[in-house]
């Protein structure tokens, strides 16, 4: 009679109910306290999920149905960061249209990810490249610009001519195009700017009021860069033009002996300029190791103190003072703050990305389109490859540029230039809690209710873009006074990234991609829900590997039997050592969980059901107690064992099992006697035993018996609970 784990029939089975029951559904408004679960929505690929994707999914989903069953109202959605080159380049390269692609691959995404049950509110579910969704972009798009942080400038972006892309820097690593490899070429462009550096001093204090690994808050302040020092003036000509410095050591000034403005190359200018300080003439110099874009672009050489300043000295025979007077701070120019930050490159000329909403009108200059006719919608083209010129796709489709300027009625022409694919991404938590309103981007009282994000899980790769752009954002959708906080996440952790069974990244390119599916189809949802968590700690990277699904298979298949012992209705444990256990391993599980140690957790459990198993007969108390523990990360078997039970609510919203701090230490103690500071056995005491009692018990013991007798005891030593040594030499 007893029936096999059929993961296939029962995770099918149950998928189907929670989705008729609708039981991952957030409510709007409870008097519940809320709880708001995020992890990075997935940019929907045509090679469809591979097993690191999921990763995150499961460890943050552990999180959220904890949470459910600790009584909070959990938010944990879902959607597709879908605009962007690699669907574009798949359009190009395939002739079919990137809204069909991204309906395709999203398709598949949902799919892959139902199969696996995670507690996705789907009735919330967002699509950036949505023009329900993007008309919000481009409304906020809009807040920018008419506050003056949104600007067109003539500048050199980083250009990448295989992608035709020009690049924000942060899209830049070392001199490369991020996606491709190709090495970047400076190109003058006009293009659309963000002004994140008028943000640089709230994106610095925020980091001091949330709770982020200490090495984000590091990259974000590296990446913001801010400095304290001093503009100094050094006169040439006589007096009549002058060289400015930045520098963060003003005191070392009586040891400059030269300055080097930003070059190509090191040369010598021919110039002289008056140290301020020394009243000495100092050459002046070009050199590489000068950035133009940093502080002043010219900086004064102190070789004496500053490493890079002593190698180019030796390299030209320039003087080098060692000894020199240090200047107070204040003493010369001017106190000044300099950052890293730039500003940020926010058009793109490209087709698949949200149109920048504003015409061009020969008599009014740049006009916002009127929030009543947004969206402006990306017109059908036949052609998506970018022209070579750098314009957009969309400036050949004279239909859709030829327009007329809201303002004047005249003619005006729309701007081709396309967002980044950065923008959907930098406010999409906030649709979330109100993704289908039509009116507003999200209403102010859901904005209430749901803001801040509790916790947000993402990839370390996202650290110094996604985070710090969708902190900028909200820090200025803050001060308009349309979302409550200034920050937008409130705790932040990282996952490490699963590795091939080699420890490769895992690649299209490679081969070396592991889809979930098999898997699935293989093992079931929940082992390899339980494998994901189990492999090893959350926040490395790690190899996958084939083999070790077994073990986490072998452990539900424990969990499975274990129902055709328990004695039903039998509500006490056995004894006072199985209740201490059980009480351990709620605690330890519940602890390790808000710890991102999922793996520590898993051992628990099955540390556990090992026990359970050995028991002759297991109490209905002791086996529900394992199932609801287990059921954050097993959601289908758990909630097939519960059912079998009897019992005709789901377990993902039972009570989560609480432990009784008073349970956790046993009654009975085992204390180890040692002779002479041997172990020479060991025996049960009561927790309440004395000292004397202790020693009493310990001297009739056979076994230490037959080491005393005939001689003295001289004294004993007594670690209370644990250890008792007696001394006899
Ligand atoms: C004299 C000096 C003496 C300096 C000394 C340092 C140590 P931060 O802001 O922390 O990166 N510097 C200034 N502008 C530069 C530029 N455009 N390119 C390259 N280097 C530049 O460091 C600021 C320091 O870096 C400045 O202080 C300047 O060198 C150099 F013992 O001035 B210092
Ligand atoms: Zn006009």
């Amino acid at each position: 009679m007893s029936k096999d784990y059929d993961p296939k029939e029962i995770e099918s089975k149950w998928q189907k109910v929670w989705e008729e029951t609708g039981i991952y559904h957030a409510g709007d408004f409870s008097d519940k306290p809320k709880y708001y679960t995020l992890i990075e929505f997935p940019y929907p690929s045509a090679d469809g999920l591979h097993v690191g994707h999921p990763r995150p999914y499961i460890g943050m989903d552990v999180v959220s149905r904890k949470k459910r069953m600790e009584g909070y109202n959990t938010l944990y959605p879902i959607g597709w960061d879908a605009f962007g080159l690699p669907t574009e380049n798949f359009a190009i390269k395939t002739g079919k249209k990137p809204q069909v692609v991204t309906k395709e691959n999203s398709d598949n995404f949902r799919r892959q990810i139902q199969s696996l049950g995670i507690s996705f509110d789907w009735a919330r579910e967002i699509n950036t490249t949505d023009p329900k969704y993007y008309k919000w972009t481009q409304w906020l798009f809009l807040k920018f610009l008419e506050h003056g942080l949104a600007y067109k400038a003539k500048i050199p972006i980083n250009w990448c001519p295989k992608d035709k892309i020009g690049l924000a820097n942060e899209e830049v690593v070392d001199g490369k195009c991020e996606r491709c490899g190709t090495e970047v070429e400076q190109k003058e462009k006009e293009q659309w700017m963000l002004a994140i550096t008028k943000y640089a001093d709230k994106l610095l204090e925020g980091l001091e009021t949330v709770n982020y690994p200490e090495r984000v808050k590091a990259q974000q302040r590296n990446w913001i860069g801010r400095s304290e020092g001093a503009e100094i003036d050094f006169k040439i000509d006589g007096g009549q033009t002058s060289v400015k410095v930045f520098t963060t050591r003003p005191d070392t000034i009586f040891g400059a002996t030269f300055l080097v403005v930003a070059g190509k190359e090191d040369k010598f200018t021919g110039k002289y300029a008056t140290n301020p300080a020394t009243q000495e003439k100092v050459p002046i110099w070009e050199a590489e190791y000068v950035m133009s874009d940093y502080g002043t672009g010219s900086i004064m050489g102190v070789p004496a103190d500053d490493e890079r300043d002593r190698v180019f000295a030796e390299k030209h025979r320039l003087p080098i003072v060692e000894n020199y007077k240090k200047a107070g701070f204040e003493d010369f120019g001017k106190k000044v703050v300099k950052y890293k930050l730039r500003d940020w490159v926010f058009s793109r000329q490209r087709y698949w990305g949200e149109p920048i909403p504003v015409v061009h009108c020969e008599k009014c200059g740049i006009v916002p389109v009127p929030e009543d006719q947004l969206p402006v919608t990306l017109p059908e083209v036949e052609n998506y490859q970018p022209t070579d010129t750098g314009d957009s796709p969309l400036a050949n489709i004279s239909e859709w540029v030829n327009t007329t300027c809201p303002k004047c009625g005249g003619y005006a022409k729309r701007e081709t230039d396309v967002m980044p694919n950065w923008a959907g991404s930098s406010w999409y938590f906030l649709r979330y809690v109100d993704s289908k309103n039509d009116e507003k981007f999200a209403s102010q009282d859901k904005l209430k209710y749901w803001t801040p994000v509790d916790w947000y899980n993402g990839g370390m790769e996202h650290t110094t873009l996604h985070l710090l752009y969708s902190r900028f954002w909200n820090h200025f959708l803050y001060d308009l006074g349309f979302v409550p906080t200034a920050e937008p996440y409130k705790k932040r952790t990282s996952h490490g990234i699963i590795l091939d069974q080699k420890g490769d990244k895992m690649s299209k390119s490679r081969g070396n991609v592991i889809n979930p599916d098999s898997i699935t189809e293989r093992f079931g949802a929940d082992t390899l829900r339980v494998y994901e968590m189990f492999m090893g700690p959350f926040e490395q990277a790690i190899a996958w590997s084939e083999n070790s699904l077994v073990g986490p298979r072998r452990f539900l298949e424990k969990v499975w039997k274990l129902q055709f012992k328990v004695s039903k209705g039998q509500t006490l444990g056995t004894d006072s050592q199985g209740l201490t256990l059980m009480h351990q391993t709620i605690k330890k599980v519940s602890d390790d969980i808000e710890e991102l140690g999922f793996n520590t957790a898993i051992s628990t459990l099955m540390i556990y059901a090992n026990v359970l198993e050995k028991q002759e007969k297991v109490s209905q108390k002791e086996f529900e107690t394992l199932l609801l523990l287990l059921a954050p990360f097993a959601p289908h078997i758990t909630e097939e064992l519960w059912s079998e039970l009897g019992h005709s609510d789901s377990i993902h919203t039972q009570p989560w099992p609480e432990y009784d701090n008073s349970k956790l230490v046993s009654d009975e103690l085992t204390i180890v006697v040692q002779v002479d500071g041997k172990v020479r056995g060991s025996f049960e005491a009561d927790k309440s035993m004395s000292e004397s009692e202790v020693l009493e018990k310990a001297l009739k013991l056979s076994e230490i018996q037959k080491w005393i007798v005939g001689k003295e005891v001289k004294k004993h030593i007594y670690v209370p609970g644990k250890v008792l040594n007696i001394v006899l030499s």
